[in-house]
């Protein structure tokens, strides 16, 4: 893949389009939050950090260590897969990715390994619903600031008792949020507040919008709800039936996520109906176990809060869950069991997925060695089969040798006549060089014929499935073709093996080089004997399909080598000289395969990982399974 033309080339034409998606697709890097968090927890040797981890882990009286391990093991096996080849379906596949890597980050590890840390509860829901105004309401203090403006809330948050504070740290949940003490709009910041309003054991967090015009806050409402314990879901009147709070309540149903539900900012006439068609709806989806609350319609003070009344009974019922260690308990393991267990189960398409790509890869590296593995076939046979004995090279050697008296002299079975004949045949120096000529002219042209058919058959081959036409989209415009630099490198090739070849002749004869044969037919003309020697022999032999009009001219150069040589030194000449010459044609052949492998290569597929992804989430199971049996 070293042709520098290629380069020129895409300077010289326009480059075709490159398509975005089809860039080899990166793994999602662990982010640096993430990878300080467990740093340690895979080591083989338990180190200081990991034995830190556990005595915290086993002080917090919390889930197994077990558990934690299989989790950072599932992670580390789901960046490890790759998804390259832009196939059907796979942008969702990458998509749900990369949400399990963010979920295992941003919530079910740290949680996983801070099981007694307070309940988060994260208010989330339609936009303008009522959300921050809730949350004020709960707290009893103007801790977020509600408005009229559309979307209000675009950075997160989090409200906890002052004796939770060192639960909600920079190395805990939602680890890439930066942790701030003061308003701002930035949605990469958490904004912590303090408040004993809230009893100990409970945060509540007020999150941007679900359905916002922006995107930017619907990301980051998606990422907060993926990191609550518990989902205060708030919709209205107007909001209630919408497509996309449904659709994350239906993820949460999925996934065993706790939810309460607010139905906010209702006329006291239309709360009846509308309370009872929402329930109806939770429980149709699943959800009939999450709790309805009903907030009704009031007066907003100056501090953007309502008359605490109205929001006395879901104040209640978090207060309980604060103070109830079981039942807090219960809805934090609810959750997290949900979701380790929704990624147990993701985790199959997405193996599968990778899978699918590896075959695909392997298949259009087959294509690409069976089309030049045909080329090299094709380029050996033609080289001793005698074809490229036909037309200019059989000419010229016939000039070199010449014909007739020749001919028949080789016939006899007189050793003195014969070499005569033979010693007649003089140096003749410009013949041998056109006999060259024609030998690298002949080769050349077979080499490149070959190869530009090989180019063909490949881009054929993978033009037929979409993986193949994907690479082809993104590789070098030429591929179809063989490649610019081919001719010169072809023609390098050439004029070395003859050289190789001559410096055998000038190697063997090394003792003879004084003798009158050796001197008459001069390295040049023993140099083309050999070469049309090779030509013409398969195993040593004279081919029969030349034999005819050309056997007899090919027959004397072996004669006249076996006259110099010997019988024994010729045949090892003729494989030595094949060797070489296969080697070269091998090189070149591999170089032009190679602008095929190559795009193949650069996926980087990892075979291995979709199994270990699999075994990864085998592992969580039986975690998940001894720990509901209480095993550790
Ligand atoms: N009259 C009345 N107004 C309310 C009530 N709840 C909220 N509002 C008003 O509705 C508007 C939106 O309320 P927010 O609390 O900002 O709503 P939100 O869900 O946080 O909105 P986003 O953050 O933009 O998604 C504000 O002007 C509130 O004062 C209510 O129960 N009654
Ligand atoms: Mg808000």
């Amino acid at each position: 893949m070293s042709e520098d033309h290629n380069h020129d080339d895409t300077a010289a034409k326009p480059a075709p389009e490159p398509a975005p998606e089809a860039a080899p697709e990166a793994a999602p890097e662990p982010r640096p939050a993430y990878e300080a968090l467990t740093a340690g927890m895979l080591a083989e040797k338990p180190t200081t950090e990991f034995e830190a981890v556990r005595a915290e882990i086993e002080a917090s009286g919390g889930e197994s260590n077990r558990m934690v391990t299989s989790l950072i093991q599932l992670h580390q096996a789901l960046t490890e897969v790759t998804l390259p080849l832009d196939l059907p379906g796979t942008d969702e596949q990458r998509a749900a990715r990369q949400n399990m890597v963010e979920q295992l980050e941003d919530y079910v590890i740290p949680r996983m390994m801070t099981i007694d840390a307070p309940l988060l509860a994260v208010v989330g829901g339609s936009t303008g619903a009522g959300k921050s105004t809730l949350v004020n309401s709960l707290v009893g203090t103007k801790v977020t600031t509600p408005g009229l403006l559309r979307p209000t809330t675009r950075s997160p948050v989090l409200v906890h008792n002052p004796e939770d504070g060192r639960w909600f740290g920079q190395d805990r949940l939602l680890p890439e949020l930066e942790r701030v003490n003061h308003p701002t709009n930035d949605p990469g910041a958490l904004q912590l507040v303090a408040s004993d309003r809230l009893h100990p054991g409970l945060a509540i967090l007020d999150a941007p919008d679900v359905d916002s015009v922006e995107e930017a806050n619907r990301v980051l409402a998606a990422e907060l709800l993926a990191a609550a314990d518990l989902w205060v879901f708030v919709t209205s009147a107007a909001r209630y039936a919408d497509q996309v709070p449904w659709e994350f309540l239906q993820l949460a149903a999925n996934r065993s996520t706790a939810v309460a539900v607010v139905l906010d900012r209702t006329p006291t006439e239309a709360v009846q109906t509308v309370a009872g068609h929402l329930a109806r709806m939770l429980a149709s989806r699943g959800l009939k176990d999450s709790p309805l609350f009903i907030v009704h319609e009031g007066e907003v003070s100056e501090h953007g809060m309502l008359p605490a009344e109205h929001v006395a009974e879901v104040r209640a019922w978090l207060d309980m869950l604060a103070d109830d260690a079981t039942a807090r308990h219960q809805v934090v393991t609810q959750t997290l069991d949900g979701a380790v267990r929704a990624l147990t189960l993701e985790v199959h398409p997405i193996a599968d997925t990778a899978d699918g790509q590896g075959e695909a890869a392997q298949r259009l590296r087959a294509d690409a060695d069976m089309a030049y593995d045909e080329a090299l076939k094709s380029i050996m046979a033609a080289t001793a089969d005698g074809t490229l004995l036909r037309g200019e090279v059989l000419a010229r050697w016939q000039e070199f040798v010449g014909t007739g008296e020749i001919l028949k002299a080789l016939e006899t079975r007189v050793g003195m006549l014969r070499d005569k004949i033979l010693g007649s045949i003089k140096g003749k120096p410009q013949q041998a060089e056109r006999v060259t000529e024609a030998v690298q002219g002949g080769l050349e042209m077979l080499i490149l014929e070959q190869c530009e058919a090989a180019a063909e058959r490949a881009e054929a081959a993978w033009q037929m499935s979409p993986a193949g036409r994907g690479l082809l989209a993104t590789g070098p415009a030429d591929l179809g073709r063989a490649s610019r630099a081919l001719r010169p490198k072809a023609e390098r090739a050439v004029r070395d093996w003859q050289q190789d070849v001559l410096d055998m002749v000038r190697s063997e004869g090394q003792d003879k080089r004084t003798t009158a044969k050796f001197l008459s037919y001069g390295v040049n003309g023993l140099g083309v004997a050999l070469m049309v020697v090779v030509f013409a022999s398969t195993g040593g032999a004279l081919v029969g399909a030349e034999v005819g009009i050309a056997g007899g001219t090919l027959l004397l150069g072996q004669k006249l080598l076996e006259a110099v040589f010997g019988d024994q030194a010729v045949r090892g000449l003729a494989s030595k000289a094949r060797k070489s010459l296969e080697v070269r044609i091998v090189g070149l052949v591999d170089e032009e395969r190679a602008r095929y492998t190559g795009q193949v290569d650069a996926l980087q597929i990892d075979h291995g990982a979709p199994e270990r992804l699999r075994h990864a989430a085998r592992k969580v199971g039986d975690a998940r399974f001894a720990s509901q049996r209480g095993d550790d």
